[in-house]
Order: C-alpha cells, then structure tokens, then sequence
C-alpha cells in the first residue's frame, strides 16, 4: 500500500501553501484529502486505475484525483515540485518539527534567514528568535525541546504503522510453499505502542533456509539490504523501517519465538526461574544444566512456560512487570479479546468534523459486526473542529431517533465536550441531559500549570452527565508529549467518583496507555475505547485500543465496550 506515501505528498503540498499567502481554506482541502487518503483501507495505488471512483471519494475529488494519477505515472506533481522550488530544502526539514507551524516557520525564515534545523537550533539555544512576534523564551525552549523529539521519532515507528507493513512481508513471504510457520516476535508481537525494528521469526521445509532470506531481500518494498546470510536477513524498506527475518529448526521455534519475542526483562527473570529449576533457557530451547546435547523441549512456547510451572503468558503481559509471579501463582488475567467487543464510544460525524454522515457510520459499524456505537462530535466553542451548535446538535438527537427505529445496530447520542479553560463544560446542564453519552476533554488551554489542568478535570469530573474523560494526557505519540496533568490523581477521583476513562485508539493517540489503564483498573475505573474515527475507515483503530487494554492487563469486565446494549444503557443511566 502507498497509501501513506501519497498522503505525504499532499500534507507538504498543504503545509509549503500555507508558507504563502495562499488561502487556509485551500489549505485545509489538501490537509483532509491527505488524512483521507492515509485512513482509506484500499491501496491507493489501485483505487488510481478507476478515476471516477478515485474522485468521488469523499475529501479527494476531481483536483487532487488528477494529481494522484499523476504521481503514479510521473513520480511527481507539478504543483508540489512547483512549490518546493521557491524554498530552500532545509525548510522542509524545519516544517516537520513537532509543535512549530508554518506561521512561525515562515517567520523565522523571512526575518532572519534561518534555512536548516542546525541553525534554528542554535539560534533558540542562543535566545535570538525571542523578539520576534509572537515568539518569547517559552517558544525556544518549545523549539529546542521539537527538534530533540524529532530525532527520537525518526527512530520509532508506530504500532499501526509496523503492523500494516509486517501484514504486507507475511503475506508475500506467505506465498513460498516452503514456508511452514511464520510469526512477527518483538516488540510487535508485545503490541508496544511504538516499535524501534521489526522482528519476523519462520521455519522452512529444510534445506531452504537461504532460499527463503533471499526471497526476503527481494520484497517490492526493500529499499537496502543490510545483511543476507544463511539463517538471518534484515532489510531497509521504503519507508525506512527496518526489518530483521530470522530462520530457526521446527524443532526449537518455540524457544527461538518465546526468545526473540521479549522483552528482554522478562527473558531474564525467566530464565533465573529456570537456573533455580536446574534448567537453562536460550533461544535453542530449554535443557538441563550442564546437558548442552539435547534440548528437553522447545517445539512450542506453551511447553517452556509449562515445564518453568508458568501459566502461558500472552505476549502483550511479557514486560516484567508481575507476570511471572502472577503466573506461578496461576492468577493471571484472562484478557480481554477482540471478540469481546460490542461498540465503540467515540466516532465522529459529519455533525463536527468527521468525513461520513451518521447512515455511514451505522452501515459500516453493522459491517463490523456492532451492537451498538456512540456518536461523539465535537462542542460549540470548538470551532476549528467544526463544534455543535445547540441548535445543530438537536437535529443530531432527533436524526439519532429516527434512524434507531430502522437500524439493527444501535446508535447512541454523544458528544466530545470540552473542557473549557476555566474548568467549566462546554454546553449547559439542561443540555447534557439530554445526551446519552458525555466524554469531557482538553482541547485548548494546554499551556496551564498542573494544578489547573488536573483541577480542571476534576471537576468535569464531578459534573453528574459527564461518563468518561477522552484522552486523558493529551500526547500525541512523536509529536506532543502529554500536558501537565497529574494522572494518577485523575485515575484515583474518577475511580471514587465512577467516572471512566478512555483508551483513545487512534494510533498517535492510545491514551490513556497501558500503564495508566493499569491502574486504572486498580482503582476500580471503568475504561471506555473510542476509536476517535474522523472516517469510517478509521473505526478499524478499535483493535489498537484492545491491545493498550491488554498491555494493561484489562478483563472483559474492565471494559464497558463489551457490554449489551440494553447493559449500557442502564449503566450509563445509572450515573445520573
Ligand atoms: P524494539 O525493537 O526496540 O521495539 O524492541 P524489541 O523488544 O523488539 O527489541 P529488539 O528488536 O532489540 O530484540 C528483539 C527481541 O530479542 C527482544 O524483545 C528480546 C530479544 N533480545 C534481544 N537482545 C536480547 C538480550 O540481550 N537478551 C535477551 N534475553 N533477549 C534479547
Ligand atoms: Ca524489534
Ligand atoms: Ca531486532
């Protein structure tokens, strides 16, 4: 899929517009176009050999359709190399400093000549971009703090973004009849929210082991090979991701998965379990001390956790952070699964800012096998995201009302309220009550001290109509680090106050993440997941918000997403 490459295109073509005087309309066009193009679940590259079809998705059109085939036939758009050519390289690289916008960026370039990172660097070191307009010590120290996230970024990739690339390798490798067993292991395997490389685990029917490295380094997607010998090959791909494929016996893969699936602290307190059992543990299998010859197993992981007294531990549990003891005490969890899952609480319509109307929605959440799903747009005084009037968001209930009396999939009316800097919600009390589902977030006013913002929600907290606080720290993963909140004091009054908390599944969100669901549920919080899908496509996040959940050890019960329609709506109730 190039999907995500295309999307690229236009993201520049929208921010270098917006180093112009072009109009923010004509901007934001290019922005949407580019979301819509990154959440599309079809390959954009196939979608382009239907020109009707490609320009009548929503967000695309006739415009942009015409430079997608253009990419595709030229490897450029003439409008963007057109663009690129009135600005210095270095620029480009300074548009993607997380929290730094083109405003600034056009400012800093206009004024003082700055073209590359090195120099803006110095230069926020050095105090000289605090005179400039709107500028001030706080934005260097902002600048200086984005260029250090920018590096670390360039370094991890996102889950979402491993698994759709690990998805592509095993389905071409998967095309080898000599292949017998194939797994992703790593830090993907755990379902970690970011990913430093890749690690891919198979066996092959024998004698084929190079045969299979070399296919490997050959995939569509491998820009440069960096190693390729008998049992072990590692890549570069497109996107520069790296990838590592290893080869083991079909007699020890288990051992060699358990191995290099981690993480490495759990692989150490493992095998001083082992040691004390008189067994020793490697990615070769388990043996006993001292007996190098012969391994006593390692076909499967089951066998080794089984013959170490463990309960199996699922992969996401594998971080040294109880699950040993727990499991040989026999008390792990039994997490919750995909399969548990009934709806989702957090989806946007074209009420606010999301692409697809409410028909959509429900259409596409019946293809999902649903029960039921809560419409959340966003508040009134969230007008860059196209918040709801009063007005505007009565028609959205009567709307609501009348497609449930045909649907099969329940639909429930809620709305994302904000959180308004002085603490306050942003529509009133006579309003919420008429709302099925009420999550309260910051969009604005992240600049507040801690004790604001934590006062702040907690006294969204008490407000009786509010259900579930949406993302509650506010980071976006490699962009925004989370605003200053104490956390653990959220989760503690929410868990009082029976307020829930959400596990935002959109991939740069997951927030709360797994350590935070944990004790969430420690403190008797229910947790809602919403996928915040702007586009129906997007409603297939849910999953990443499964994983943060079991990555915090969480249970059916942990989560109200599992619940029965007719369960939900009378817990909801019960809170006022
Ligand atoms: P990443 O790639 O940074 O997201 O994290 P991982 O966990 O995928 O780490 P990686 O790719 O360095 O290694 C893959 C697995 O191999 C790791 O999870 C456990 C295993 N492993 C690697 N190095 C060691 C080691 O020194 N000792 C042990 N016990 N296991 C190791
Ligand atoms: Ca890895
Ligand atoms: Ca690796």
């Amino acid at each position: 899929m190039r999907n995500k490459e295309v999307a690229e295109q236009f993201y520049l073509i929208a921010q270098l517009l917006s180093l112009t005087d072009e109009n923010p309309f004509k901007v934001r066009a290019y922005e949407k176009a580019a979301q819509v193009i990154e959440s599309l679940p079809e390959a954009i590259e196939d979608l382009a050999k239907n020109f009707d079809k490609l320009s009548s998705i929503p967000g695309v059109g006739k415009s942009i359709a015409e430079k997608i085939v253009e990419y595709f036939e030229t490897g450029k758009i003439k409008r963007l190399e057109e663009l690129k050519s009135k600005f210095p390289e270095g620029i480009f690289d300074m548009l993607r400093i997380p929290g730094l916008g083109p405003k600034r960026v056009r400012l800093i370039y206009e004024k003082l000549g700055v073209k590359d990172i090195q120099t803006l660097k110095e230069y926020a070191q050095k105090g000289m971009l605090r005179n400039l307009p709107g500028f001030g010590e706080k934005v260097e120290q902002n600048i200086v703090e984005g260029i250090q996230l920018l590096s670390v970024s360039e370094q991890r990739l996102l889950l979402f973004d491993a698994l759709k690339t690990v998805e592509e390798i095993l389905k071409e490798i998967k095309k080898n009849k000599e292949v017998v067993n194939i797994d992703p292991c790593g830090s993907l395997r755990r379902r970690k929210e970011t990913i430093g490389d890749i690690d891919i685990l198979c066996c092959v029917v024998p004698g084929k082991e190079k045969y299979i490295i070399e296919k490997f380094t050959k995939l569509p997607m491998v820009k440069k090979v960096m190693a390729s010998g008998d049992t072990k090959g590692s890549i570069l791909t497109d996107s520069n991701i790296q990838v590592d494929l290893r080869v083991v016996p079909k007699e020890v893969y288990g051992a060699a998965l358990q191995y290099f699936t981690g993480s490495k602290q759990h692989n150490i307190h493992l095998r001083e379990i082992a040691n004390k059992k008189g067994l020793t543990l490697s990615e070769y299998g388990v043996f006993k001390i001292g007996r190098k010859d012969k391994p006593i197993c390692g076909r499967t992981e089951e066998e080794i956790y089984k013959i170490l007294d463990l309960q199996y531990i699922e992969p996401e549990l594998r971080e040294d952070r109880g699950e040993i003891e727990y499991a040989l005490k026999g008390e792990l969890p039994k997490l919750l699964e995909m399969k548990d899952i009934k709806g989702d609480t957090h989806i946007h319509s074209k009420y606010s800012d999301g692409t697809n109307t409410i028909k959509e929605i429900v259409e596409y959440a019946e293809k999902l096998g649903y029960e039921w799903i809560i419409i959340c747009d966003h508040s009134q005084s969230l007008k860059v995201a196209g918040g709801v009037s009063i007005k505007d968001l009565y028609k959205k209930i009567d709307e609501i009302r009348n497609i449930n009396k045909t649907s099969k999939v329940k639909i429930l009316c809620g709305q994302e309220v904000d959180i308004t800097s002085d603490g306050k919600l942003d529509y009133p009390d006579d309003v919420l009550k008429e709302l099925d589902f009420v999550i309260a977030a910051i969009h604005t006013g992240f600049k507040q001290s801690e004790e604001q913002i934590t006062e702040r929600i907690m006294r969204a907290i008490d407000n009786k109509y509010v259900h579930s606080i949406s993302h509650p720290t506010g980071r976006l993963l490699n962009k925004r680090s989370p605003y200053r909140v104490n956390i653990s004091k959220i989760i503690e009054y929410a868990g009082k106050n029976d307020v829930m908390l959400e596990i935002n599944a959109f991939p740069e969100r997951l927030d709360l993440d797994d350590v935070n669901s944990k004790y969430a549920k420690e403190h008797g919080v229910m947790l809602s997941i919403g996928t915040d899908a702007h586009h129906i496509s997007q409603m297939e996040y849910l999953i990443l918000g499964v994983y943060v959940a079991r990555r915090g050890w969480l249970e059916k019960k942990d989560v109200v997403n599992t619940m029965s329609y007719s369960q939900l709506c009378k817990f909801l109730k019960k809170r006022r």
